[in-house]
């Protein structure tokens, strides 16, 4: 009786601690802004340097035909909405309260969770969102299963010391190849998710699709699914709403670096923050990020990767070079018209609508991103992708979008696979 107790306490102590790690987001709402004209985009753009509002930009200012999404704290909610009413500001509410989405993503990832250990990668449920844990054990799973078409290689260690694992696919050796990364921003888990059922799509397809085949039977496919593990144990641990790496700056309170504004072209420029405590922040010099340097040590070593795609969400968008510069890419009209290409695919499954083109022109400007330093290391067909949705759940997208995204998604790379390889 007493143990039954003792034991009793200690699991509603072990509660009471988890839940006080835990951010909570209780009356958190993400608004929608409406822009309509110059004065209101800056207006709307300052509210990143009023600090003690804490806004968090879930979508960046584009343009006044471009809404706006930002999360906003309880504690600021009110002032928030007074600052936008006193300018004349249109708004919405995207999200009544975030927490309450949060908690149904973890009871479902919970409910998964209790169902019987996948023993193969045929149990794995791809239907729910899933701890660090069960994708490395899913991704070792995997290779045990096709020790000849997969095996798993470390590009290096993320800042806490986890394995930067990446998963190839290859069916010979030499071969030019083509890289993917999903989770480089990790509160985006829609990306690792679909990482993890991109993963089994390929061998499964391997045998059963001619393009797929052609495909391997040319080049290597490299993807790494949780390309910032520190940043996406953080969202399983503490804040599900954590963007950056989790490396502690000198001299200041707030921890991260934007993995996608630490790359050295354009490094510093425009549309990257000098604020450590900013979502944007470069970093301190480029390349400073372990799970930036160590893509950047892999590319150079390997030297023959001819497609770099990195999968972001949210806002249905297939992007290309440039994001620093207006100057337009010298390849911009092949790879505007390979993008069209992809996302009529993409939208042929479930209609899904795409907007594409280069960084700059269809979302802002963003310097130091991945792909403008892969496209100037000669990849030509570097590209990137915002996955689903538009906004209306945004980084909270709820399970069920899972596998439709991945699926119609998959249409899309092997367009640009398959271009990649023909034109190789
Ligand atoms: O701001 C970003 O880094 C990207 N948007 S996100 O919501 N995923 O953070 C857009 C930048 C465009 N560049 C790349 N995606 N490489
Ligand atoms: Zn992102």
């Amino acid at each position: 009786m007493f143990f039954v107790r003792m034991r009793g306490l200690l699991a509603l102590a072990a509660l009471f601690v988890a839940a006080l790690a835990k951010q909570t987001f209780v009356g958190e709402q993400v608004l929608r802004i409406l822009p309509k004209d110059e004065a209101q985009l800056f207006l709307i753009k300052s509210l990143e340097n009023m600090h003690e509002y804490q806004v968090d930009f879930w979508r960046d200012v584009t343009d006044v035909a471009t809404p706006v999404d930002i999360r906003v704290p309880t504690h600021s909610l009110k002032s928030v909405k007074m600052y936008l009413e006193g300018h004349g500001i249109l708004y919405t509410v995207m999200i009544e309260d975030l927490q309450v989405l949060l908690d149904e993503e973890q009871e479902a990832m919970e409910a998964s969770a209790r169902l019987a250990q996948p023993r193969t990668t045929n149990d794995f449920d791809y239907t729910n969102y899933h701890t660090i844990d069960e994708i490395y054990q899913f991704q070792d799973m995997l290779v045990a299963e096709n020790p000849t078409l997969v095996s798993k290689m470390s590009i290096g260690k993320s800042y806490e010391g986890r394995d930067l694992a990446v998963l190839k696919f290859s069916t010979g050796t030499g071969r030019p190849a083509i890289w993917i990364d999903t989770g480089i921003h990790s509160r985006e888990w829609v990306t690792q998710a679909s990482g993890t059922w991109f993963a089994k799509k390929i061998v499964d397809d391997y045998a059963r699709d001619p393009a797929l085949k052609a495909i391997l039977d040319k080049m290597d496919i490299f993807l790494e699914i949780m390309t910032n593990p520190d940043g996406f144990a953080y969202t399983q641990s503490t804040n599900r709403m954590w963007r950056k790496t989790r490396k502690p700056n000198p001299g200041s309170r707030c921890v991260g670096v934007d993995p996608n504004r630490n790359w050295l072209t354009g490094f510093g420029g425009p549309g990257a923050s000098s604020y450590a405590c900013s979502e944007t922040y470069h970093g301190p010099s480029a390349h400073s990020e372990s799970e930036v340097k160590s893509i950047v040590d892999f590319v150079q070593r390997h030297g023959n990767i001819k497609g770099f795609i990195s999968i972001h969400s949210y806002s249905q968008m297939l992007l290309y070079p440039y994001g620093y510069t207006r100057i337009p890419c010298k390849d911009e009209i092949e790879l505007y018209g390979l993008a069209k290409k992809a996302v009529a695919a993409l939208s042929s499954l479930y209609g899904t609508s795409y907007r594409y083109g280069s960084i700059i022109n269809v979302i802002y400007q963003a310097s130091g991103g991945t792909i403008d330093w892969t496209y100037d290391q000669g990849i030509k067909y570097s590209y990137t992708f915002e996955l689903r949705d538009t906004g209306r759940y945004g980084f909270a997208l709820p399970a069920n979008q899972i596998v439709p995204t991945a699926q119609e998604t998959w249409l899309a790379l092997m367009v640009l696979m398959t271009h990649t390889s023909q034109n190789s």
